[in-house]
């Protein structure tokens, strides 16, 4: 028994030495690589078909030496009773992520997503199992790695040519997908994730085969199987063609393939020589001409919804490529302007020191008007900055991520359900300027933003639409499991150790898991303010693949995915730093 039980664990290992090479990435590989897979059989694959608009010489993944300082705070002895409170945390996470993921495989194994109010299925990111391909990594994390496995095995035959909807969002299937494999691979060292990692970017580079290279972002992939003409979008998101590059360039570093690089060097090259040309020099407007390759056009600042994650990518392509003086500059010139222009100081209750970030109108150069709107969707700003100051050593610009992620901390405990919502305006009183509160002020501001006139009784309307002081409007009540909010409480806190922080995100937590739970899993909430308002019956991927995986890490010790070792990308899966 104990001979046939050796043979067996060898047998095992001998089949997992296939597949595992963790060493890839940095040292064994000095050519190429290239998948196992082959194309030479009858099926339709991506890299046959013939390029349109082939490139004649690529820009070179470029290599530093820099040693950037160190990201993480060096954290100190942890005491047992601290230890202890941890871990229970980080337990309770687990167990809500757990049971997600029994609901998704057991009702919706292989869709994209579960329905969790109704335990039924749906497909909302091509069909290729959006939930499995973005939880991989996260269940890796957590140490469920008989969950990881099953994951990997069934996603094997996940066939990336087969399309079930007409038109795929490039940037959705980049960000969830291929970041989900790349992750997934730098974590295990499963080959196969590399593989797989290769077959959507092999999809995804005909989406750059246009006559000046620009991808085409919300993409007909019916169409360009058939080889019809395609040509880059003339009104596109800068979030959607500006943040493929973080996926892109650690594919080209695993691969030593340039190629990789070389897609997303051209648009960022647009970027950079545009930055300084439009109304608001620093910002590029929400929306861009990709065909006339005109990024300085337009009257909409912010970086909030539409644009978040190109700045983001700005400090992680820095991270990224271990230095880089081209996004360092892009990076300080966008926060100086952003900082400026749409970070603002809201008029709250208890006077409150935190900073909130908002939108910027300019139709004219040189003037611009502020738009104090805040959004679940742009607390991502806090740790973009903490991680940015902490990088190019700007101290200011750490001190601002933490009162923009204090904004978001407030505003998750100024709702009756202790959960922020999408969207809702406050006032605001200026940068640096004391602005006590003001219950008359406040109530104007309310009335104004309802549209009635002076005289009409603003308690009214508070009471009407549910405002906590301090709110003047909510436009969008709902909480949709987003990540936003706890992911720069998590960065902040791997950044200045401040165990605040711990406690902050364990009452958004625990607050987040008693309203969302449902009978299947964790659902999204219709409006923070009320508690009696009915669930939607979504769970978006990013649940599991974001907003628990940050839960996890906060609770974990801060050796977990260092910042040191890796940088997310905006679906908050962790790649590699060189
Ligand atoms: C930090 O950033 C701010 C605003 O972006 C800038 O004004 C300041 O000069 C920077 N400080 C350092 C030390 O680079
Ligand atoms: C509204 C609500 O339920 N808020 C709760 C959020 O969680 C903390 C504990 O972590 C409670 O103290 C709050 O009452």
């Amino acid at each position: 028994m104990v001979v046939l039980a050796l043979i067996v664990l060898f047998l095992l290992q001998k089949l997992d030495f296939l597949h595992f090479i963790p060493s890839l990435p940095d040292n064994v590989q000095s050519t190429p690589y290239t998948p196992e897979q082959s194309v030479d059989d009858d099926r339709f694959h991506w890299k046959k078909l013939p390029l349109r608009y082939p490139v004649s010489s690529y820009a070179h993944l470029p290599k530093s030496n820099a040693k950037l300082p160190q990201v993480q705070h060096a954290f100190g002895h942890e005491s047992t009773e601290e230890a202890t409170i941890r871990q229970k945390r980080q337990k309770e996470v687990k167990r809500v992520l757990q049971r997600c993921w029994s609901s998704y495989r057991e009702h919706a194994w292989l869709s994209d997503e579960l329905a969790p109010v109704t335990g039924s299925k749906k497909d909302t990111f091509g069909g290729w199992a959006a939930t499995l391909a973005d939880t991989l990594d996260t269940l890796w994390i957590a140490d469920l790695k008989d969950e990881f496995h099953d994951g990997v095995e069934a996603l094997l035959d996940i066939d990336f040519t087969k399309i079930s909807q007409g038109e795929i969002n490039v940037f959705e299937t980049t960000i969830r997908y291929l970041g989900g494999f790349i992750a997934a691979f730098d974590l295990s060292g499963d080959r196969r994730l590399l593989d797989k990692a290769i077959e959507v970017a092999e999809m995804l580079y005909i989406a750059f085969d246009t006559p000046n290279r620009m991808p085409i972002t919300r993409w007909n992939v019916k169409d360009a199987a058939a080889g019809k003409p395609q040509l880059a979008g003339e009104g596109v998101l800068v979030a959607e063609i500006g943040s493929l590059s973080l996926e892109f360039t650690r594919l080209a570093q695993i691969t030593r393939n340039d190629k990789w690089y070389d897609c997303i060097d051209r648009i960022m090259q647009v970027f950079d020589r545009q930055q300084g040309s439009s109304n608001i020099p620093g910002m590029w407007p929400l929306v861009v001409n990709a065909r006339t390759q005109d990024f300085a056009s337009g009257d909409h600042f912010t970086l909030a919804a539409m644009a978040d994650s190109l700045y983001e990518y700005l400090p992680k392509m820095y991270a990224l490529l271990g230095g880089s003086s081209m996004y360092a500059k892009m990076y300080e010139d966008a926060m100086s302007t952003a900082i400026q222009e749409t970070v603002f100081k809201p008029m709250v209750p208890d006077n409150a020191d935190i900073l909130l970030s908002g939108n910027a109108r300019s139709d004219r150069r040189g003037e611009s008007q502020l738009q104090p709107q805040g959004q679940h969707l742009v607390c991502y700003a806090g740790g973009m900055l903490a991680l940015g100051g902490r990088l190019l050593k700007n101290e200011t610009h750490i001190e601002l991520g933490r009162k923009l992620t204090d904004g978001c901390i407030w505003t998750y405990e100024a709702t009756p359900l202790g959960i922020m919502p999408e969207v809702f305006d406050m006032m605001p009183c200026g940068l640096g300027s004391k602005c006590p509160w003001d219950e008359a002020k406040w109530k104007s501001s309310v009335l104004e933003k309802a549209s009635q006139d002076s005289g009409a009784d603003a308690s009214e309307v508070i009471k009407h639409e549910r405002l906590p002081p301090g709110f003047t409007s909510i436009s969008d009540r709902r909480y949709i499991l987003r990540p936003e909010a706890i992911e720069s409480v998590f960065l902040l806190y791997r950044i200045t150790g401040d165990p605040l922080l711990q406690e902050k995100a364990w009452q958004m937590f625990t607050n987040i898991s008693k309203y969302t739970e449902t009978e299947f899993a964790n659902a999204a909430l219709r409006d923070v303010t009320d508690p009696s308002a009915p669930k939607d019956d979504s769970m978006e991927s990013f649940w599991t693949a974001e907003t628990l995986k940050y839960f996890y890490l906060i609770f974990s010790e801060p050796d977990l995915i260092s910042l040191d070792k890796f940088v997310f990308n905006t679906e908050a899966h962790p790649f590699r730093r060189p």
